[in-house]
């Protein structure tokens, strides 16, 4: 064996908005409707996975999967404020249901960075008055699909749609304001604090973590103070920050909470969503030189995995499940290597890795990228909405099987894949 997973069980990764299709009113069908997405596409067609659920989960069982994380569509199961949908619920109780019964265990990601627009009307994510909001519906959802769901995200990636919606202004609502993203940071954080709680009220038995968006930061020129200095004040500011309030309660500034959140143990797994590096100099941040890069220019680095699981876990001793990694390779030419590297990095860590879910499942709708970004173990044609499962997706079908890479594996799928050069 080239590789042994021992006790690491793998899965795929989705997110309600990014496969489902529709045109539940979301702040992400606004901000397409409104001409925000490089290629014009919306939401809106996507993996048209809500007409599909039934193919989608025979796919999953044909390739072996044995854990599905998928996310829901806020505004789907409460399209108005307080007012839940009881078909959209049917749907999702159908859908956790049918997984179970294919013998997948569904995580449910509660806020993948959508919003009804509704709440987005609101001010959203700004003002702390949307967290009851937000746990009326976590209760809602608990309520209707605990009898299969016993697994939980609350919000994924804190630090990415906090600083892109409001300190880049490239996603919705397009501000250009540090301190507002400081806020939804913070609000978001205080929400998953208290969903925490509340779910556990709930289910006791439940497991509930963050998926975060974890990256290593390096400066260009370790001797410059400059370089070392940006990228210790950005891992401070995008991920440390958060990561110490929704793991102990603990709001260092400028994250800031109300007296309600106690400091305590708020994470029975820690959520990793891992794809690259930042390559920082001074105030800037890049990809390093000559590395390997996705079809995004997203830096290949799977030593940063070792790295981050490394001291994550020093920091935030729980399971953890790498709840996110992959990479946008159109042509299939090198995921397989891709996730062989990954998968080796995080077994190498020593770290108790419970669960690698891949991003993602098939090709998906990727935010301002819109459909051009292929992610998938499975290739999806837009236009009539067939699913072909990728060369990547029977090696990673096959790992799954063996428990993981065989030498024949190896050899047919990873030994001739190589990167290319950035
Ligand atoms: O598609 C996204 C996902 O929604 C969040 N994590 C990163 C993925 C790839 O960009």
């Amino acid at each position: 064996m080239k590789l042994d997973l021992g006790s690491l069980e793998l899965g795929v990764a989705t997110a309600a908005t990014q496969i489902e299709g529709g045109n539940a009113d979301t702040n992400w069908h606004r901000w397409a409707e409104a001409g925000g997405v490089k290629d014009g596409s919306t939401p809106a067609r996507a993996c048209d996975h809500w007409n599909r659920v039934d193919e989608d989960i025979a796919l999953l069982k044909e390739l072996g999967v044995r854990h599905y994380r998928m996310g829901l569509e806020w505004a789907r199961i409460e399209p108005a404020p307080g007012v839940f949908d009881q078909d959209a619920i049917d749907h999702y109780r159908y859908e956790v249901k049918a997984l179970r019964e294919a013998g997948i265990a569904p995580l449910v990601t509660l806020h993948h960075f959508n919003n009804p627009g509704w709440v987005e009307e609101k001010g959203a994510w700004t003002d702390p008055k949307v967290i009851p909001v937000f746990l009326a519906y976590v209760r809602h959802v608990l309520n209707a699909l605990s009898e299969w769901v016993d697994e939980w995200v609350t919000i994924n990636e804190p630090n990415v749609y906090a600083t892109q919606s409001y300190a880049f202004g490239e996603w919705p609502p397009g501000e250009k304001n540090l301190g507002h993203a400081m806020k939804v940071m913070s609000n978001l954080a205080q929400a998953h604090c208290r969903a925490y709680s509340l779910i556990h009220a709930l289910q006791p038995c439940a497991r509930v973590g963050v998926a975060h968006h974890l990256r290593v930061f390096d400066p260009a020129n370790r001797h410059n103070p400059a370089d070392s200095v940006g990228a210790k004040t950005m891992e401070y500011l995008f991920q440390t920050a958060v990561l110490e309030a929704t793991c102990y309660g603990r709001f260092l500034p400028p994250l800031t909470r109300t007296p309600r959140i106690d400091g305590g143990n708020y994470f029975d797994f820690l959520g990793v969503n891992y794809y690259t590096r930042s390559w920082v100099k001074g105030t800037a941040q890049g990809t390093r030189p000559d590395s390997p890069v996705n079809d995004l220019g997203w830096e290949i680095y799977p030593d940063g995995l070792t790295q981050l699981l490394t001291s994550m876990y020093e920091k935030y001793p729980a399971p953890i499940y790498i709840t996110e990694n992959g990479t946008a390779d159109r042509a299939d030419a090198w995921r397989a290597r891709y996730v062989y590297e990954h998968l080796a990095a995080a077994v190498e860590s020593g770290a108790p890795v419970e669960r690698y879910y891949h991003w993602c499942f098939t090709d998906n709708w990727e935010w301002i990228e819109g459909e051009v970004p292929r992610f998938g173990l499975v290739g999806l044609d837009y236009e009539t909405g067939v699913r072909t499962v990728r060369p990547s997706g029977r090696f990673f079908a096959d790992i799954g099987a063996q428990g993981g890479v065989t030498d024949e594996a190896y050899e047919r799928w990873v030994a001739p894949a190589e990167y290319r050069q950035g």
